[in-house]
């Protein structure tokens, strides 16, 4: 009867953790140590791209952005097939222009992370137009679904720079 007891209340504590874990949500559960990542927007050179140009992160971590040379901006996506769209309502950190040759108070703008799903991101300056730096592969994602997925969102984004008639690198 006793050993009985002790078996029921053991189960009982076992279904009360799992159920926590249940509640919290499993893409909410992190064990980690919160992390902050750095990633560069443009660089001293005047280069369109992120970098690095996709990470991993975790719930609680954050990401700083950091703008360089240009007029950049760091704005959410539609999706991975639309990445010059900016998605309404989405993470936008706005234009950060910076002087040719600066390399201190650069603005840093931190995001924080708040589940592993994909972050889908672009630089919109000069949207719609043949100078969209999105359509000349300025793009990035934090947390990708899968390797690889990268090179897809960046070869979308070349294909909406040809339909805007950016002139093309050979
Ligand atoms: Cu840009």
């Amino acid at each position: 009867m006793y050993f009985s007891t002790l078996l029921v209340v053991a189960a009982s504590a076992l279904a009360v953790n799992a159920a926590a874990v249940v509640e919290r949500g499993f893409w909410h559960y992190n064990p980690h140590k919160q992390v902050n990542h750095t990633v560069t927007v443009g660089d001293l050179n005047g280069d369109l791209m992120f970098n690095p140009p996709t990470l991993s992160a975790n719930p609680g971590d954050y990401v700083f952005y950091v703008f360089k040379q240009k007029n950049h901006s760091t704005t959410q996506s539609e999706s991975l097939f639309q990445p010059c769209t900016n998605k309404a309502g989405g993470i936008d950190l706005g234009f950060h222009p910076v002087a040719p040759g600066q390399t201190d108070n650069l603005p840093t703008i931190p995001v924080l992370i708040k589940d592993k799903f994909p972050l889908y991101f672009h630089c919109r300056q000069g949207e719609n137009t043949n100078a969209s730096h999105c359509g000349q592969g300025m793009v990035h994602i934090v947390n990708p679904l899968f390797d690889g997925e990268f090179n897809i969102f960046q070869q979308e984004a070349l294909a909406v720079g040809r339909q805007l008639g950016v002139p093309q690198k050979h």
